[in-house]
This record gives C-alpha cells, sequence and structure tokens, in this order.
C-alpha cells in the first residue's frame, strides 16, 4: 500500500524557536548527531517504511538544503522516488509566504496532486523518532478513517506543549484541544497500565498525520480562512469525520527549541541512546561525504560522539557530539557540548599564513574550556577562550553568540578571539 502514499514534511515557519541556528539556513538544513540534518530524520523514516515520494516544505530555500537534499537522496531512473522542495517566497511580506501547516499544504496543493496517490502522511521537521508507519497506514486503512493522528502519552508537565485529545474504544477521536493552558483534568485519557504509572495519562498529537486525498482537499478548500492543522483543521474534522488516534510507544522527541534540541542530541552519547543510530533495520540516511577517519591524539574520552574527518588532540571531552572535520587544539577541555565541525578545511599554507598573522583558525584552538554550549558550523575559537554555558546566564541575543536556557550558542562562522571568555 506504501506505492499509494506521498509524503509531505513541514519545514518549519517563520518561528525563531531554533535561532540562531536557523539565521543563515532553513531549519530542515540544521545539523544533527554530529553527521546529520533534521530533514534526514523523516525522510529516513520514510524511506524505511517503503515511501518513496516526498515534499519538504520550507519558508525559505537555503542553498545547503538544495545541496543536502540533491547530493543525497538519489533514487534509480526506474522508480518514482523523488524528494523536492517546496519553498514559500522569501520576504515575511508577501501574501504568500505560508501563514501556517495547513496553509503550507494547501498553498503547495497544485504540486502536490500531480502524483499519483490515495493517502497523503504530512510529518513535522523537527522531531527525533524511528517510526514505521506501514503499521499506523494499515490502521488508517483497517478502521476506514479519514484521518489518523499518530498519538502519544505524555504528562501534564509536557500536555501544554501539544495537542491533546481524547478517544472512544474505537480510537476514534471525539475532543481535541491545542496546547490546553487551562483545565488540563478532563483531558486525563486511559494510556494503559505502564503510560498510567509514569503519569503518561494524556494523549498527545505527535503533529504526523494521515489524510484521506479528496478529504484533505475538501476540507483545504472549504476552510480558506484557517491556516494551521493543530489550531483550526484537526479540530474541525472531527466534529464530523472519522479521524482516527493511532497511539505510539516508542521514543519520539520535539526537537523544536534549542534547549530540546541540546537534549536530544547530547542524549546520543547515553551507553544505550533512546534514539538507536545503531538499528541497520532503521537506518538514518545522509550524504556520504568520502571524508578521510578521524585521528585522536593524546584525549581522554568520555561519552562522545566522534564522525569522520575530525582532527582531535584536546585533553579531555566528555558528554559531547562532534560534527564533521572538527579541529580541536592541545589541552582544550569540551563538556556538554555540539561542536557543529566545518564544511571545508584550511589548507596547510593558510594555516601557516593566518597563524603568523595571528588569527585564529578553523575549529577549537589551544587550552580552550567549552561547557554547555552549540558551536554552529565553521566557527574559528582562537586560543585560550572560555565558553561556560549554565543557569547563571540570562538569555539574550549578541552580535557572535546567543544564550537560550543556559546554553551558549555560537554563531556560524564566527570568530572568537583568543583569550575571549564567555
Ligand atoms: P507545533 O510543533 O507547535 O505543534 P507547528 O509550529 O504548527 O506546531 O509546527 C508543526 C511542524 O510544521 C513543525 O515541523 C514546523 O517546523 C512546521 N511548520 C510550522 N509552520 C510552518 C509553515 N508555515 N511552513 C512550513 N512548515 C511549518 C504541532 C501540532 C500539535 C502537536 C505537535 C507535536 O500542532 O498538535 O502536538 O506538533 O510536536
Ligand atoms: P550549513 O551546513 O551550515 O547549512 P552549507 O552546507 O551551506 O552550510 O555549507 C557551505 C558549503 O561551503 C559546504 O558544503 C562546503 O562544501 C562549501 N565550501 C567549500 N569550501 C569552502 C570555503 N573555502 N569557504 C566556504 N565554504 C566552502
Amino acid at each position: 500500500m506504501t506505492d499509494k502514499v506521498l509524503g509531505v514534511i513541514l519545514g518549519g515557519g517563520q518561528g525563531s524557536r531554533l535561532s540562531p541556528l536557523t539565521q543563515t539556513r532553513s531549519k530542515p538544513a540544521v545539523p544533527i548527531g554530529g553527521k546529520y540534518r533534521l530533514v534526514d530524520i523523516p525522510i529516513s523514516n520514510c524511506i524505511n517504511s517503503g515511501i518513496h515520494r516526498m515534499f519538504v516544505l520550507t519558508q525559505f530555500n537555503s542553498a545547503s538544503l538544495n545541496k543536502h537534499i540533491k547530493n543525497t537522496y538519489h533514487f534509480s531512473h526506474f522508480s518514482k522516488a523523488f524528494v523536492d522542495i517546496l519553498a514559500a517566497e522569501q520576504t515575511p511580506e508577501n501574501p504568500t509566504w505560508f501563514q501556517g501547516t495547513a496553509d503550507a499544504v494547501r498553498q503547495c496543493m497544485h504540486h502536490i496532486m500531480n502524483h499519483e496517490f490515495e493517502y497523503i502522511l504530512i510529518l513535522s521537521g523537527d522531531q527525533l523518532y524511528q517510526m514505521d508507519f506501514r503499521e499506523m497506514l494499515k490502521a488508517h486503512i483497517e478502521k476506514d478513517a479519514d484521518i489518523s493522528i499518530a498519538t502519544i502519552p505524555v504528562t501534564a508537565k509536557d500536555a501544554t506543549d501539544f495537542g491533546i485529545l481524547k478517544a472512544n474504544k474505537d480510537h476514534m477521536i471525539t475532543s481535541f484541544t491545542e496546547k490546553p493552558k487551562v483545565g488540563l483534568e478532563e483531558w486525563v485519557s486511559d494510556t494503559g497500565e505502564e503510560m498510567g504509572r509514569e503519569g503518561k495519562v494524556f494523549l498527545a498529537s505527535m503533529g504526523i498525520y494521515i489524510f484521506n486525498r479528496q478529504f484533505l482537499m475538501n476540507i483545504l478548500n472549504e476552510n480558506i480562512e484557517e491556516k494551521d492543522f493543530g489550531k483550526e483543521i484537526l479540530p474541525r474534522a472531527i466534529k464530523s469525520n472519522k479521524v482516527l488516534s493511532y497511539q505510539y510507544e516508542g521514543y519520539w522527541t520535539d526537537i523544536g527549541n534549542i534547549s530540546s534540541f541540546f537534549e536530544a542530541n547530547l542524549g546520543l552519547t547515553d551507553e544505550l541512546p533512546k534514539f538507536n543510530m545503531f538499528d541497520s533495520a532503521h537506518t538514518i540516511f545522509t550524504r556520504a561525504r568520502m571524508l578521510p577517519p578521524s585521528k585522536i591524539s593524546g584525549t581522554t574520552l568520555e561519552r562522545t560522539v566522534i564522525p569522520e574527518g575530525c582532527i582531535v588532540q584536546a585533553s579531555r571531552i566528555e558528554h559531547t557530539i562532534l560534527g564533521i572535520r572538527c579541529r580541536i587544539g592541545k589541552d582544550t577541555v569540551i563538556t556538554n557540548a555540539y561542536i557543529m565541525g566545518c564544511d571545508y578545511y584550511q589548507t596547510l599554507e593558510e594555516i601557516e599564513s593566518e597563524t603568523k598573522l595571528g588569527r585564529s583558525l578553523m575549529g577549537i584552538g589551544d587550552r580552550c574550556f567549552i561547557n554547555n554550549a552549540i558551536i554552529d558550523k565553521n566557527c574559528k575559537i582562537g586560543n585560550d577562550v572560555r565558553i561556560n554555558g549554565g543557569d547563571h546566564l540570562p538569555d539574550g541575543d549578541f552580535e557572535l553568540y546567543a544564550v537560550k536556557d543556559g546554553i551558549i550558542v555560537i554563531k556560524k562562522g564566527v570568530d572568537i578571539p583568543g583569550g575571549t571568555h564567555i
């Protein structure tokens, strides 16, 4: 049946929750896990579920997203598979800028409808999970639903950040509220004994939907003023249609803001991470880069993930993700960090001339201390720099870095002079 499904990945609105990582690139192109990009997660889930035709909807079509998709997702000439980017117009003033999730799909309908499909699978672009959509599709077809929503039990603390719903014995949704701020007690569901014990008694929407083709077209066309699935289209649909709750119990997390992004990344350094990058049945696909193996010298490594192409001479790295082509100098200590790495290497000649001029080199210098920080790509961090994030720092946005929830984010491509303390 999966050949009757078309995937649509929502690549991000105007929202700046992942800023400054999204200051110079579109959200789907944000690096994750040392060598992947956010968009690789939903695309890989689709491919692993036998869904091979996908659109990525994005507000702005960055060069890095285009290049990544073009260089990564090659399919045979004999298959109908594709991953295409559909971008909104460039300016926020432009009325055609996507106004919400439903509006994004509506504005792209003329491209989407050119394809043959019966079901459309709508996915968020900022979640970390490995899910087999075939199971959900099977339930959707068996129950003869108009829409299916993947749901997951969450605690009261988390419930206010999600769409919360209630379903009948047949798992058909009877009520839905987007991010309830009050009256949460009315939304308690029977989520099973085990979930109940963990206090996960609210059924949250995972923002993953299957719609029947004609149903989606009708509901979007008949309610032009409604811009959002969560806020408008879904609450409307449940009133008179069959909307199925497909309960999922695996690992799933939203990575839409800096602290959840940071936490999900560092979670990959656990002894048994909840998100399993080593599961060959659920390969995470990304661009194959032909980089040299990493070279490490004199470093004590604890719970650290290191991809290809790194040159590491630090004294200690702990609870950290390194990105591709990281260069880390001598006597440097890094803890609780995501160092995104570089897009290219400096040549030996460049390194010599830059050093002579007293300039910092790409990567992290000697004798640095980095804690609770994200260092975006292509940064030059000089020698003896101290970047120490934590709760003592208020949120703020500066020229070279931003602070969010105590995490210091060094912006892409900046030069932090030797001796700087943040
Ligand atoms: P949120 O994630 O808060 O809640 P939203 O901001 O609408 O909802 O984003 C959903 C996805 O669409 C995200 O991947 C986002 O980047 C993307 N997106 C948002 N606006 C977009 C636009 N204009 N163009 C393109 N993409 C856009 C949603 C549901 C909740 C549910 C949570 C689960 O509304 O009901 O509980 O997802 O995470
Ligand atoms: P991001 O990952 O931050 O979104 P991009 O993928 O757009 O960034 O990265 C920029 C691209 O620049 C890289 O793919 C890399 O191949 C290319 N590049 C190569 N050499 C250089 C150079 N000397 N200076 C800047 N960019 C370079």
